[in-house]
């Protein structure tokens, strides 16, 4: 049995790069296929990014036996094993959303990557008069967050260069909304890359999910990268129970000991640590009201999960 790892999926097939290889072009990856019995349950499914097992037929195919313990696995887009994901936001078309942005930061939470980095693209389109979106960032650099600020397009040597040393290293997914210029950011990063890019949509400012499949990549100054497409958040919902949403907010955990009830929802009940928290201005107020919200959307979608069972 060989061991490799899943470099991408694509129609049902898994391209493996061998644990001994070392060239990550498609014509070098081995195309396979998964035994009906490990696709057939959901946590078993294979993404990319898995560690696994395989076997090459005599056609010189491969298929996949076995997928080895995951280190993580980012739900939403899958890829498993990455050490670091930066949620990538454009500061312009499409316009960076709050309410998005604390989504997709709980989703990487719940599934405990290790290192979480917000990037605001297209710096570029900001004009002086957008100041206070300065301030709206803040929020999640106070809540414990790098933000890293730049430009794909305008030759932004020092902001690419701090993400190119973030990188060293790590196996890191780039993730968020189509449009905001994640390809475009990594061919910034290694011009070798070369991966294509899309346009965005006069009307409504949003990009048309021009990468289709994540594929992790080398980059030359160091580290691996796992170029993802474009995705919403909207399936938070149906992933993360309501009573698990607080340990996403991490900020909130040195303050959770001081609820009076160990069940503190944080929402209406008296002496809650958080809230005396937003009160002491120790936790910022947008913050718990992001909690609030999306605590709501989960809670009314947990009480229909158990109302269909
Ligand atoms: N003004 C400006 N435009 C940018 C910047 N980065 C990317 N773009 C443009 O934004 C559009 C979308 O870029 P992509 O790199 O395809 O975006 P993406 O996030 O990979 O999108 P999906 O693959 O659909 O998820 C392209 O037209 C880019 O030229 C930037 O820093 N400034
Ligand atoms: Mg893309
Ligand atoms: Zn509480």
């Amino acid at each position: 049995m060989r061991t490799g790892q899943v470099i991408k999926t694509y129609n049902g097939f898994y391209y493996v790069l061998d644990s001994e290889g070392s060239s990550y072009d498609d014509e070098d990856l081995l195309s396979c296929r998964v035994r009906g019995r490990v696709k057939r349950y959901k946590s078993d499914t294979i993404v990319t990014g898995d560690m696994i097992e395989y076997e090459v037929l005599d056609d010189g195919t491969g298929v996949i036996e076995k997928c080895l313990p995951r280190k993580t696995l980012l739900f939403r887009p899958a890829v498993a094993n990455v050490d670091q994901v930066i949620l990538t936001f454009a500061a312009r078309q499409p316009d960076i959303h709050p309410l998005l942005l604390n989504k997709f930061l709980v989703l990487a939470e719940w599934c405990h990557i290790p290192e979480i980095v917000i990037c605001v693209n297209k710096c570029d389109l900001l004009q002086e008069e957008d100041e206070s979106r300065e301030d709206f960032l803040g929020i999640y650099e106070k809540a414990g967050y790098k933000v890293f600020r730049v430009s794909a397009i305008e030759e932004d040597t020092k902001g690419i260069e701090a993400i190119r040393e973030l990188l060293k290293g790590k196996v890191t997914a780039f993730a968020g909304p189509s449009g905001v210029g994640k390809s475009s950011l990594l061919n910034c990063i290694d011009e070798r890359l070369q991966l294509t890019t899309g346009v965005i949509s006069d009307k409504i400012k949003r990009g048309k999910h021009t990468t289709r499949a994540a594929r992790l990549m080398p980059v030359a100054s160091g580290g691996i990268v796992v170029d993802t497409p474009g995705f919403s958040a909207a399936e938070l919902e149906e992933l993360i129970p309501s009573e698990e949403l607080a340990g996403c907010f991490p900020e909130f955990h040195e303050f959770v000991g001081e609820c009076y009830y160990n069940t503190c929802t944080h929402t209406h009940e008296p002496n809650c640590g958080i809230k005396n928290a937003v009160e002491n201005g120790r936790i910022e107020k947008e913050r718990y009201e992001a909690y609030k919200d999306i605590y709501e959307v989960l809670k009314e979608n947990n009480s229909r999960r158990r109302r269909v069972k």
